[in-house]
């Protein structure tokens, strides 16, 4: 079974559009918040518990399972569903982005990157055939092209170049895919913080005619209005009847800001990173739960959730536990805030539904305290 996607409707308030991913591991419900499960599990979470709280889709990533346990071991389990007994949809990125970001000591080439093994510092070498093969092998229901996103800042000539050779490995990414029956291969687009040169990516990545497109190289330390800005530079240029991924992006601002001109799905490993140092995403904000002044706090994380952790647990005990580094402090925090993106998305879904997307929008941020519109 292909994946493809189908657009229902656009918000009349903000142009948001509301539309459905059917892929052999069922349908995904845009826009989408996707949790990252970078090593073949959403840190501290097990499958049933992402269940509950109805993710979706989670992410994981090829430069991780091909350092370990490697792509083979994990083709030989039955593929990434099987191997961690997630029968929903799955999404790896290509690695391309991981490379620059975890591995110092590497060189790109016309022919694709060599780098070191941030594990133990022996040489690897990723191209886009590898790249995709990998990707074929873990059997991921949405996998991404080989790409490379460039640094912030960037000279405009850098930019230019790197953006025309993601096109080539795009191409590359297209020939090696051997699985386009049960796999859909979305091409990215770069181009940096130069308007014209994501232009120009969109309509080199857009020839290439994939059944899906993310936007790379942002949230990479540019500011705020920078992004959107980048994305206004975008969106409107990709086609409507297939859908856009922001990557990388995951706090409610830029959740609300990416919906807002037109994106369809985002992964972030924010939600689950700052749970694990204490820090929670409410409805009024953020609040690090390790702080001393929550000691004796018997309330709730979040008096508006109805999560798992808002249910059963007080702020005192969640505190008392991370401050003890017990696991279960860090998978009650990791819960709530995966809990409380997901229940965002599926808020914002409604609104768009209603044609109230701009009020919602508002509404949320009067409460939790940023961007006040
Ligand atoms: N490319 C890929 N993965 C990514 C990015 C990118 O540009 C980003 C940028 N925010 C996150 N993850 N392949
Ligand atoms: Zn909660």
């Amino acid at each position: 079974m292909a994946v493809t996607y189908e657009l229902i409707k656009t918000c009349k308030q903000t142009g948001a559009r509301l539309g459905k991913i059917h892929t052999p591991h069922g349908e995904i419900e845009t826009p989408i918040f996707m949790p990252v499960g970078t090593l073949a599990t959403v840190k501290t979470m097990s499958p049933e518990e992402l269940k509950k709280m109805e993710a979706q889709i989670i992410l994981s990533n090829t430069y991780h399972l091909y350092l370990r346990p490697g792509h083979e071991i994990v083709k030989r389990a039955g593929g990434l569903h099987s191997f961690m007994n997630w029968d929903r949809p799955i999404l790896t990125d290509s690695g391309g982005f991981q490379v620059f970001s975890l591995s110092n000591l590497r060189r790109i080439e016309e022919e694709g990157v060599h780098f070191r093994n941030h594990l133990n510092g022996s040489k690897l070498f990723i191209s886009p055939e590898i790249a995709t093969e990998i990707q074929n092998a873990l059997g991921a229901d949405i996998i991404m092209a080989f790409d490379e996103c460039a640094p912030y800042p960037a000279d405009r000539e850098y930019v230019k170049q790197s953006l025309e050779r993601t096109t080539r490995w795009a191409e590359r990414c297209l020939e090696a895919h051997t699985r386009k029956k049960d796999q859909a291969l979305f091409g990215i687009i770069q181009g940096g913080m130069y308007p014209d040169l994501r232009k120009q990516s969109v309509d080199e990545i857009t020839s290439l005619d994939f059944p899906g497109y993310a936007i790379g190289g942002l949230s990479v330390g540019e500011p705020k209005d920078l992004m959107n800005e980048m994305l206004e530079a975008t969106t409107p240029f990709l086609p409507a009847q297939k859908p856009r991924y922001l990557m990388g992006v995951g706090s409610p601002d830029a959740l609300l800001d990416g919906v807002i001109r037109g994106v369809d799905m985002f992964d972030c490993v924010l939600p689950s990173r700052i749970a694990r140092n204490g820090t929670t995403m409410t409805s009024s904000g953020r609040l690090v739960v390790r702080n001393a002044k929550f000691a004796e706090d018997f309330g709730p994380l979040d008096p508006k959730c109805d999560c798992y952790t808002c249910t059963n647990y007080s702020r005192a005990y969640i505190r008392h536990l991370i401050k003890c580094d017990e696991t279960f402090g860090f998978r009650l925090t990791t819960y709530h805030n995966l809990y409380f993106l997901l229940k965002l998305m599926e808020n914002i879904r409604d609104a768009i539904r209603q044609d109230s997307l701009l009020d919602f929008r508002n509404q949320f941020f009067e409460e939790y305290g940023l961007n006040k519109p």
